[in-house]
């Protein structure tokens, strides 16, 4: 068994902070503590980016166009929604949610959820660094976890190659079988060592589910 996790290593990562002008007071604290996050991880000031953003509704097309254009590691999305006496909570929290959500998955790029959802402005606060943390520091955490995760994903791909060269084996990505990292081999080569003795045909490895 193989365990991976992202390191906290944030130097040479560049980040792009979306963050929401609505609550813009509690969201500044937001975006100071994932700021001061990631220069205690080492990322260099010049490497993080900020883009404001009317309201968390539109967190999702700002962190989209920033994951999509090649120039960032990380998105992070901050925002404070408070419920207040409105239905738009639910729904502004519900599509700031899979908004951000739905980035990641479809750039490949971490896209970081760091929005707080309370129910008074209170709540909203200690969540902003006062008594309950700042989210916007847990956010900034998690992101360069990921970026880091992701070069693992790589690293795991490049070593399976060079087994492959090393024995003379050809590997899935060689024959064009699925070999993407973090998949579980299927039954057929469940007793065979990572990467070796693989050949054309033998079914490659199946994605985990
Ligand atoms: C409209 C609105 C409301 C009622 N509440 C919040 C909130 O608590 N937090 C927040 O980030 N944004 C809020 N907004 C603004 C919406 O996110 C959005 O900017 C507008 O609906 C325009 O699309």
């Amino acid at each position: 068994m193989n365990e991976y996790k992202g390191s906290l290593d944030a130097s040479g990562k560049r980040i792009a902070i979306v963050a929401a002008r609505f609550n813009e007071t509690y969201v500044k604290n937001l975006v100071d503590g994932a700021v001061d996050c990631l220069g205690r991880l080492g990322a260099d000031e010049e490497d993080v980016d900020i883009f404001w953003v009317p309201g968390s509704f539109e967190i999702p097309f700002a962190a989209r166009a920033a994951a999509g254009s090649g120039d960032y590691d990380a998105v992070i999305g901050l925002g404070v929604i408070i419920r207040g006496a409105t239905v738009h909570f639910d729904l502004i929290a519900r599509e700031a949610a899979s908004g951000i959500a739905a980035v990641g998955r479809d750039t490949g790029i971490p896209a970081v959820f760091g929005v707080v959802t309370a129910e008074t402005l209170e709540q909203a606060a200690e969540r902003c660094g006062s008594k309950m943390g700042n989210r916007g520091w847990e956010a900034a955490q998690s992101a360069v976890e990921m970026v880091n995760l992701g070069q693992a994903f790589r690293g795991r791909e490049e070593a399976e190659a060079l087994i492959g060269e090393e024995t003379g084996a050809a590997t899935g990505a060689e024959t064009g079988a699925e070999s993407r990292p973090g998949a579980a081999p299927d039954a057929n080569e469940s007793a065979a060592p990572r990467g070796a003795g693989k050949k054309a045909g033998d079914g490659g490895r199946t994605p985990r589910v």
